[in-house]
């Protein structure tokens, strides 16, 4: 430490020889003035640089305090947005109104969260969800507060600062804490609980959320100490104990919808196990022998292997296939491994997972089971609209050298398409809700004329949508787009809809809405803002309780009938989907921030030096050509 010029004055009782006071100085001179000089030329540099001391004891803005100093500033407030658009437009606007129809819908969805937000918290604060019919409560994930992490960010993206900063408190005061017979969700807390964290933490530069972060992320580490690295079901976060869930065996979206929160993490905190554990199990599913570039659904945390020969992209799956686009997003585009997985996969989905119906051509995925050729169950869920939103944002991030020709047109194409016929689900519908999963009609057999004229094998070709595309081919591409493709006019007859409903209930899910904000997003095509809105006018009319929103049952009935719950990724997503669909300001643009699959935006890092060689990141990544299509 440097010595206090005042405290170390010479006194002259200390002094046995009594020097003049000159000498005195003189030595007081020689001992400091390089101190007080340097002193001074330091101060100089630093106001130089930073400004005048304005903003805190250093002198530098609480924003810049960001680990590696590359994470972006956090994302304009809704408030600001509104207060600029007022300045910049002060005569056409009534004070403190939103400045057009799109702004005005943005604060509509505002003031549902809020509404949603306040029933929480007045009935079910410090529970994770609340039962929205009577104003009760209920844990069903591990007694934290799910609603309360994953609404966190999106209080920050729509302006509430003061319940953001109210919500810290009970951060502040949370340890993560379970009674011995308690476990905590593996996946479930990793996306919602650490994904909230850490976006919140990304987005206001609160530290406290970091540190909670780092918490969690490290009481959850145990779930990963198994013999393939698979992880374990759930966790109890004093204890370390881990338990499998009511499958011995591991979901393929559980294995892999922890890499973005643990990578991040790791960037941030510095901490190896984070990195290394998420990572091996992209190592261990980047060499696992595949059909098609597919997953299968299930795995064995004992040996790695997969135990089924189920393909899909809905629940068992959904996230899995993000995160391998996602992940190589958010590490700047520095893992091309996971882009690599992403790109085969996608191919695997579009040559064997879309499908056709016969009249309206419906574009949908469905899953299909192994047998002597893939047989398609041809149910859509509504957890799988998330994926036409993911290959539009493929297209719209993925350099031409990896994805090009043929290939970026069936992406943008298979996009289009299942986005349309997600919609349809609720269009069609007397409630505008579209069901959790709808059964879609197969393409007639051997003796309809579709499969006559491609190929003698029905279950292979028949609704298969590639083969409609290369009979679109051959044709000269009638109509500049493939069936299926092409936008879909509502049908309320339900005899000729071409599916049924399979299980009635519009559960608040986002999918569908996400997929909308990608496209109007990708492409500027205001109808997926119009249609966002629709939906949102039905989840206003037939979801809104005294308490909160609820899930529907019956949604092809004009009234559908109340389920008790109100899910948090309706907060998280659904509400947080419609706000920036239809907010006029790009508040999270994705050249800077990707979402995770709850609805989380991350920023977009770049993996330090030191961390690529001491974690050898990108060093097992050999860059292989696009695989093609078809
Ligand atoms: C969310 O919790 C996440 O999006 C998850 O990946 C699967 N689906 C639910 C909402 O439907």
């Amino acid at each position: 430490m440097l010595p206090s010029p005042v405290s170390h004055r010479p006194n002259p009782n200390e002094d046995p020889i009594h020097r003049p006071r000159f000498r005195v100085t003189g030595r007081i001179l020689w001992r400091y003035l390089p101190w007080a000089a340097g002193s001074v030329l330091i101060v100089w540099l630093f106001v130089l640089h930073e400004g005048p001391f304005n903003s805190n004891l250093l002198g530098r803005p609480v924003s810049e305090h960001r680990p590696h100093g590359l994470l972006p500033p956090p994302v304009p407030d809704s408030e600001e947005v509104a207060e600029e658009e007022e300045e910049s437009d002060p005569g056409g606007v009534e004070a403190g109104k939103p400045s057009n129809i799109w702004e005005s819908r943005a604060s509509t969805v505002k003031d549902a969260f809020v509404y949603a937000y306040e029933g929480y918290m007045k009935h079910a604060a410090g529970y994770d969800e609340l039962l929205p019919i009577n104003g009760g409560q209920v844990n069903n994930f591990n007694g934290w507060g799910t609603t309360l992490y994953d609404a966190l960010d999106t209080m920050w993206i729509m302006g509430l600062h003061d319940t953001f900063q109210k919500s810290l408190i009970t951060i502040a005061k949370c340890r993560f804490h379970l009674e011995p017979i308690a476990y905590a969700p593996f996946f479930e807390t990793v996306i919602r609980t650490l994904g909230g964290l850490l976006s919140g933490y990304a987005l206001s530069n609160e530290t406290l959320l970091l540190t909670r972060a780092d918490d969690l992320g490290r009481m959850l580490l145990p779930a990963f100490d198994t013999p393939s690295g698979l992880p374990m079901f759930a966790v109890n976060t004093v204890s370390g104990d881990t338990k499998m869930g009511w499958s011995p065996n591991v979901l393929w979206s559980e294995a892999l919808s922890n890499q973005m929160e643990y990578k991040y993490l790791a960037h941030l905190t510095g901490r190896a196990e984070y990195y290394e554990n998420s990572e091996r199990i992209m190592k261990h599913m980047r060499n696992a022998s595949l059909v098609n570039g597919l997953y299968p659904s299930w795995w064995d945390r004992e040996n790695g292997a997969p135990t089924n020969e189920v393909y899909t992209v809905g629940a068992f799956a959904d996230s899995a296939y993000e995160y391998l686009l996602k992940q190589w997003l958010l590490t700047g585009r520095s893992e091309p491994k996971a882009l690599e997985m992403y790109l085969a996969s996608a191919k695997g989905i579009i040559s064997n997972l879309l499908h056709l119906t016969p009249n309206r051509k419906l574009l949908y995925v469905t899953d299909v089971s192994s047998g002597p050729s893939y047989i398609p169950s041809h149910t859509l869920e509504h957890l799988s609209c998330f994926l036409p939103g993911l290959l539009a944002l493929g297209v719209h991030t993925i350099p031409e050298t990896h994805l090009n020709g043929r290939d970026r047109e069936l992406h943008a194409w298979a996009a289009e398409g299942l986005a349309e016929t997600c919609w349809a689900t609720y269009a069609d519908t007397p409630s505008g809700l579209g069901p959790d999963e709808a059964s879609m009609k197969p393409w007639p057999s051997k003796t309809g004329k579709f499969a006559k004229d491609d190929s003698d094998d029905d279950v292979k070709i028949g609704s298969r949508w590639i083969a409609h595309v290369e009979r679109w081919e051959r044709e000269g591409k009638p109509d500049g787009k493939p069936p299926g493709a092409r936008i879909i006019v509502p049908e309320p007859n339900p005899d000729k809809r071409d599916w049924i409903v399979m299980k009635d209930g519009y559960l608040l899910r986002p999918e569908t809405i996400e997929t909308f904000y990608v496209l109007w997003k990708t492409t500027g095509e205001v109808k997926w803002r119009e249609r966002g809105w629709a939906i949102f006018q039905s989840i206003e009319k037939h979801c809104k309780t005294k308490y909160g929103y609820a899930s529907v049952y019956q949604v092809d009935t004009g009234s559908p009938a109340w389920k008790d719950e109100m899910p948090s990724f309706f907060l998280a997503e659904t509400l947080k989907y419609l706000f920036l669909l239809f907010s006029e300001k790009d508040l999270i643009p994705f050249e800077r921030y990707v979402f995770n699959t709850e609805a989380h935006p991350l920023p977009i890092f770049e993996w330090a030096g030191w961390e690529k060689e001491e974690w050898s990141i990108g060093k097992d990544d050999i860059e292989k050509p696009s695989p093609t299509v078809g």
